[in-house]
């Protein structure tokens, strides 16, 4: 009984409204059922604390609503970091993709050589110099990495969370001129959807995995929604063409589930203001109730 689902209900790192419904959407889908059905207690463990609309302007374009991404990813990685502490098994659910800021700053502190799985069409390794939009969301990565604005790079304290050979990204397909220079300053591991269609996800992951193993403690996956193909996700804010399919999405969470050394997992960018229905937080409890399945003999659910 050891999964703590953690919901943030936020949406400063991005202008639309909606991704701090997402979990309320999640939890509508049947997340509690899904949890009980696999033996685990069917309680929001714990929420991140998110600051009113009214207290967040958008002030500097290239940083919008910083003080309100700063407040969220401040808290979540003290809950975070805690709950890991405990010997649980964080599973997030949001809230835009800045949160990432606050999951990886919370882990690192327990696990200083933390790897990342990153599911994504997107690269979120902007920075405020080459970002083509301001928004938070699109800048997690490089945050972690070192890169960025201080009040963001100083949650959970100054060292530098993630060093670059321990990420991996799977799906990316939409990446700016300054996070593609980045990719291949640092040399960062991808697999784009190229990759994914000639070698197969399974050979992928097992690749990708055994990659992370030489120099990590430990994972993470950080499942993006809009990785997955925009014909399975209506209600996420920056769909990308040729995504990800459902077999290969749960190869993905089979390959991480199987493994001792996985210890967290976050599904974010759910916003169901964008669809009728709520068919994407569907889906997003569809996919967690498949890890759960996967992790039936984890270490860390027991
Ligand atoms: N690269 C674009 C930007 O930085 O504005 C779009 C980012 C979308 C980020 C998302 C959710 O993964
Ligand atoms: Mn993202
Ligand atoms: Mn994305
Ligand atoms: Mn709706």
């Amino acid at each position: 009984m050891n999964i703590a689902y953690i919901s943030v209900p936020y949406r400063y790192g991005q202008g639309k409204p909606g991704t701090e419904q997402g979990p309320a959407a999640v939890e509508q889908a049947g997340l509690f059922e899904t949890l009980a059905v696999h033996g685990q207690e069917a309680v929001r463990y714990g929420e991140a604390a998110v600051l009113s609309e009214d207290a967040v302007r958008e002030e500097d374009p290239q940083l919008k609503r910083l003080e309100g991404v700063v407040h969220t990813t401040n808290d979540l990685h003290l809950i975070v970091r805690d709950t890991l502490t405990e010997q649980r098994f964080p599973l997030l659910v949001g809230g835009d993709h800045s949160m990432a800021i606050g999951t990886i700053a919370g882990l690192q502190q327990v696990v200083p050589r933390l790897g990342v799985i990153w599911f994504d069409a997107h690269g979120d390794l902007n920075t405020p110099d080459t970002s083509p939009s301001g928004n938070i969301h699109g800048m997690p990565l490089a945050v972690a990495l070192g890169e960025g604005h201080q009040r963001l790079t100083e949650i959970g304290g100054s060292d530098v969370k993630l060093q670059p050979e321990h990420l991996v990204f799977i799906g990316l397909r939409d990446v700016d001129a300054g996070e593609q220079e980045l990719i291949d300053r640092l040399g960062i591991r991808v697999y784009d959807m190229e990759a994914i269609r000639t070698r197969g996800m399974d050979t992928i992951m097992e690749e990708a995995i055994a990659y992370l193993k030489e120099t990590t403690d430990a994972f993470y996956l950080s499942f993006d929604m809009d990785g997955l193909d925009p014909s399975l996700v209506e209600g996420t804010g920056t769909r990308v063409a040729d995504g990800i399919l459902l077999d290969d999405a749960k190869t993905v969470l089979r390959h991480c589930a199987e493994q001792e050394d996985f210890i967290a997992a976050e599904f974010v960018e759910v916003n169901p203001l964008l669809e009728e229905g709520n068919g994407t937080a569907l889906l997003a409890n569809e996919l967690i109730g498949n890890l759960l399945q996967y992790m039936r003999n984890h270490r860390l659910v027991k």
